[in-house]
């Protein structure tokens, strides 16, 4: 929904409740309504020209070049050799302005699915439209996902810059589109995704950074300031099947460095640098020991080791906790006296001597292991301990020359197991036997 009253546009929208950017207008130069959006071109008073689609604030002349040049630069430069880029999105042009400052680009491919948008930039916006004519773009007019879906290991950098997660952009927040943009990257390659608000967005933000985490194994986030994005800053969400991302790994030449006016080597690097609120959603292994109201002292309090033998009594007392006790267990408890000694590695969490925690691994003592039974005492949990157990289950597993460790992951932590090197198995389903089955068709046997 906008207002207009008195002059000012107000972006009012779902993804921000209870509150609302204002900026005041002095004229509306443009709008229509396209196959995908309603297009709105305001003249600001003082943010020169403001592109609006679906009444969200796009960009503003007085400040876009803090988002294209962050969004294009911090990949670009994270890149030892960026020759094959992809844009997805961007109609505006203010990427490609961007992505053509590289001499070592070789080829540009844009695809952006809304042609209308292009052409208000042609008209109203020619500092961003620069781009459009740079002999190395090529314009596919297609759906963003289709089109990365069918360009298989092609891009050195793919950057997708997207509206919001409602309406043409929602698929682009998505896992599917996430796998496919990963497929798109030729080895080592980049990608640099819009990555929402960390203040206003956060469980967005969230559930990009656990989406690039399962699937990449370098990812994190960057932000850049834009006083006409709500909350005055904007993300981007990063992931690389190589690159480390963090620092620039090509020198910027000065004749490039004086064209630009956000993006620098320095705020590179200190882009990644988040407030602590966020690096701990971000890394829910991060101890949270110092939160207020944790009943427990310091992590370093709690000691993990592997163990040969514990007092059964104490797994009765986790599995409690956990939920996972059944009455009819208390007729025979002997199968805990085994536990340790019938897993390849049992690691056990102490607070004082007390075991708050444990996990085992299972094993044929030669070429895999399972991990399983990971409980932590409800109120240890989120300090930490859950990742020390695993690394120890690791350690001692490796040590015996086990190296194919799986295991599966309860709902909600795959982000957990994927922040500790874990990652899903492609085309692999969990199984668990329900009964006898009908005498029907089973398939190929294995
Ligand atoms: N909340 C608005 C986020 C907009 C991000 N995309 C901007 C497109 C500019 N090229």
């Amino acid at each position: 929904m906008n207002t207009i009253i008195n002059g000012w546009f107000s972006e009012i929208c779902p993804m921000w409740p209870g509150m609302a950017l204002s900026v005041e207008i002095e004229e509306l130069l443009y709008s229509t309504k396209s196959k995908f959006q309603q297009i709105d071109l305001y003249m600001t008073k003082t943010y020169g020209k403001m592109l609006v689609l679906d009444n969200i604030i796009q960009l503003t002349e007085r400040d876009e070049f803090a988002y294209h040049e962050m969004m294009a630069h911090v990949p670009l430069f994270a890149h030892p050799n960026p020759e094959r880029v992809l844009v997805v999105g961007g109609g505006d042009g203010g990427i490609l302005r961007e992505v053509a400052r590289h001499d070592c680009v070789r080829q540009i491919d844009w695809c952006e699915i809304d042609p209308a948008v292009i052409e208000v930039a042609r008209r109203f916006l020619p500092t961003m439209a620069v781009g459009f004519d740079d002999p190395r773009v090529r314009l596919y007019m297609e759906d963003g996902k289709k089109f990365v879906d069918d360009h298989k290991q092609s891009y050195d950098v793919i950057i997708v810059d997207s509206s919001d997660p409602i309406g043409p952009g929602k698929a682009l927040f998505e896992l599917p589109f996430y796998k496919a943009l990963k497929a798109s990257l030729k080895q080592g390659g980049v990608a640099a995704t819009q990555g929402e608000s960390f203040f206003i967005h956060t469980e967005c933000v969230n559930n990009l950074t656990n989406i690039t985490r399962q699937l990449f194994p370098v990812q994190t986030y960057s932000y850049m300031l834009v006083p006409s994005y709500p909350g005055g800053h904007l993300g981007i969400c990063l992931a690389s099947l190589g690159p480390e991302l963090k620092k620039p790994v090509r020198p910027i030449s000065s004749a490039m460095q004086q064209t630009l006016d956000y993006y620098n080597p320095e705020i590179h690097q200190a882009s990644f640098v988040l407030p602590h609120f966020m690096n701990k959603a971000l890394n829910p292994d991060i101890s949270t020991s110092l939160a207020k109201g944790k009943p427990c002292g310091k992590e370093s309090s709690i000691e993990v080791k592997i163990v040969q033998s514990v007092n059964p009594l104490e797994i009765k007392a986790l599995y409690r906790d956990a939920g996972w006790w059944k009455d009819e267990y208390d007729r025979d408890t002997s199968f805990l006296d085994t536990l340790v000694c019938g897993s390849t590695c049992f690691a056990a969490a102490f607070d004082r001597g007390t075991m708050v925690g444990m996990g085992r691994a299972l094993s044929d003592g030669v070429s895999d292991a399972y991990i399983q039974d990971m409980v932590i005492l409800r109120q240890y949990q989120k300090q930490g301990i859950g990742r020390r157990i695993i690394q120890a289950l690791i350690h001692g597993l490796t040590e015996k020359k086990i190296d194919w460790i799986g295991l599966i992951s309860t709902p909600g932590n795959q982000g957990f197991y994927a922040g500790m090197g874990f990652r899903p198995m492609e085309g692999h389903t969990p199984f668990v036997f329900k009964g006898a089955p009908e005498p029907i068709d089973h398939g190929s046997e294995q």
